[in-house]
């Protein structure tokens, strides 16, 4: 059934495509009620109109803030029809009925655009109109609201070829239409009032204050427990990069937890050392070795308690940040000669379950990666299968694999790490480059075995990791092209496994 309209408030701010409407209301012998400026419009077509100020005996004052604002307005948009008490207080209060409301809202996200003044864009911001449409379509059982130009269109079709009537469906999508435009608008008003200032007072709130973001020009904040992950027993303030390389630090030693004494260095969020040896100072000479340059100004972290023999080895390097269960008494003493080096406890904390990065304008969020390769998962695929100690290699280079930017290729020997490819746009640059850092620290690659984050499109890497004396290989597997790299390794004696777990870490 379709209800017919015999009376129409129309306030717009642009004029456009109006026209046919009026006309074809007009011809329907609707009743126009209007404002200011649309009243004028409506007029110089040569169709009557009634000013709304006629209905609330109200001029429009405040400069034109207060037009529409009025019981006998809203009630004429909100009255229930089939209710009593809305019926009778109709007449109590003389309030005419409006079936129909037509708005265009001041155009508040163009006034922005402009670059206008904030007093001007202040006095963009539509009360009235707004009021008229929520009202409209919260009364959609009764009243049509169009609240927009764009609608225009959709409302004409539906009143010509229903008698000019509207049907409640027609009514319910308009009204639906009519929040989206409320809802975009109030949200293109926060926008402007929540700027950079007010989105950093509420973060200095809420919480910790970095000296600043990942260069001195950004401002930078932390929201999360420290305290709860860290006991600091020295050192300054620690920076937003600190922070993300305390992170990868922890996920990347957490690998290790079972392991024997494991020290690892990183650099911009990479490994550029880790080895496992018998002593926690072995180890830490040995990832030292793996590249000297990069580690300076590191940050180290061990997964066993630090002695003295080893603070004092650690003593001679320039580091960021050094991280470990405990710390033998003295060794403390000796780590803090440095004023500003920082001194971590990791404690006993689990890392949250789901990751989250800004994306665009909203965010990602995905599960952790909780898989580390182990024995059981890995399915030799070549003739010949790795010796006991290159599957400790293997998983040994897949768990700092796993933990280093993609594309990434890494070489280890023995339970060291010897080199690594790290974040190139390609896994062959990745190769070389792994190949190339080896060579410049003296690493003899003969033996090694090479961890892939991600499978080998083409056989160029086995190849190359063939030339460079690679014996095992550990990737997850999965190209189409799996055959080719699996034939190259059977004709060259080197042994595969597959993983079938991707590690990609960007
Ligand atoms: O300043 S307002 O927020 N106060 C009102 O009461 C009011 N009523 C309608 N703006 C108000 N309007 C807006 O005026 C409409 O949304 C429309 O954009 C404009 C139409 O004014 P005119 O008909 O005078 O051109």
């Amino acid at each position: 059934t379709t209800k017919t309209i015999q009376s129409a408030l129309i306030s717009v701010f642009s004029k456009e495509g109006l026209e046919p409407i009026v006309r074809q209301l007009h011809s329907q012998n609707v009743t126009l009620y209007s404002t200011g400026g649309t009243e004028d419009f409506i007029k110089n077509l040569g169709i009557p109109v009634v000013p709304v100020e006629d209905v609330t005996s109200y001029p429009s004052i405040l400069g034109g803030r207060v037009k529409t604002l009025h019981p006998k307005v809203f009630g004429g948009i909100l009255n229930r029809q089939d209710h009593e008490g809305d019926v009778a207080q109709m007449k109590e209060y003389n309030i005419p009925q409006l079936d129909l409301v037509i708005v265009d809202l001041y155009p508040f996200e163009k006034t922005v655009a402009s670059g206008a003044s904030e007093a001007d864009i202040i006095e963009k911001i539509d009360i009235g109109g707004i009021s008229l449409i929520r009202a409209a379509a919260k009364n959609f059982k009764d009243t049509v609201i169009v609240a927009s130009v764009d609608d225009y269109s959709l409302f004409l079709d539906m009143i010509s070829t229903q008698e000019g009537g509207t049907t409640l469906e027609n009514r319910k999508l308009l009204a639906s239409k009519a929040f989206h435009v409320s809802s975009h608008y109030d949200g293109a008003i926060f926008n402007y009032f929540n700027t950079d200032e007010t989105f950093y007072k509420e973060s200095v709130a809420n919480g910790q204050v970095l000296r600043y973001g990942e260069n001195p020009h950004q401002k930078g904040f932390f929201f999360g427990d420290f305290e709860a992950m860290f006991t600091k027993l020295h050192g300054k303030e620690l920076s937003y990069n600190n922070l993300l390389d305390v992170d990868a630090a922890v996920n990347l030693i957490n690998e290790f937890k079972m392991d024997g004494p494991t020290f690892a260095i990183l650099k911009h969020n990479n490994a550029c050392g880790l080895a496992s040896r018998d002593t926690i100072e072995e180890a830490y000479n040995a990832a030292l070795a793996c590249d000297p340059t990069s580690a300076f100004g590191g940050v180290l972290i061990s997964n066993k308690t630090i002695d003295v023999a080893t603070a004092m080895e650690i003593n001679k390097l320039f580091c960021e940040v050094v991280i470990a269960p405990l710390y033998d008494y003295e060794a403390l003493a000796i780590l803090q000669e440095k004023k500003n080096r920082i001194i971590l406890i990791q404690n006993e904390v689990e890392l949250p379950n789901r990751q989250v990065r800004t994306c665009l304008n909203g965010l990602l969020i995905q599960d952790r990666n909780t898989i580390t390769d182990n024995k059981e998962d890995l399915k030799t695929v070549t003739t010949t299968s790795p010796t006991e100690q290159e599957i400790e290699d293997l998983i040994f280079a897949s768990k700092i694999c796993k933990n280093t930017k993609s594309n990434t290729i890494v070489f280890a020997k023995n339970g060291t790490l010897l080199s690594s490819g790290t974040g190139q746009t390609s896994r062959v640059d990745a190769l070389l480059q792994a190949v190339e850092k080896a060579k410049h620290f003296g690493f003899d690659l003969t033996g090694a075995s090479m961890a892939s984050d991600a499978f080998f499109p083409f056989p160029d890497c086995v190849a190359l990791a063939k030339e460079a004396g690679i014996t095992a290989v550990i990737q997850p597997g999965g190209s189409i092209k799996d055959g080719l790299s699996i034939d190259y390794c059977n004709e060259n004696n080197l042994a595969m496994v597959f993983t079938g777990t991707r590690h990609f870490k960007h």
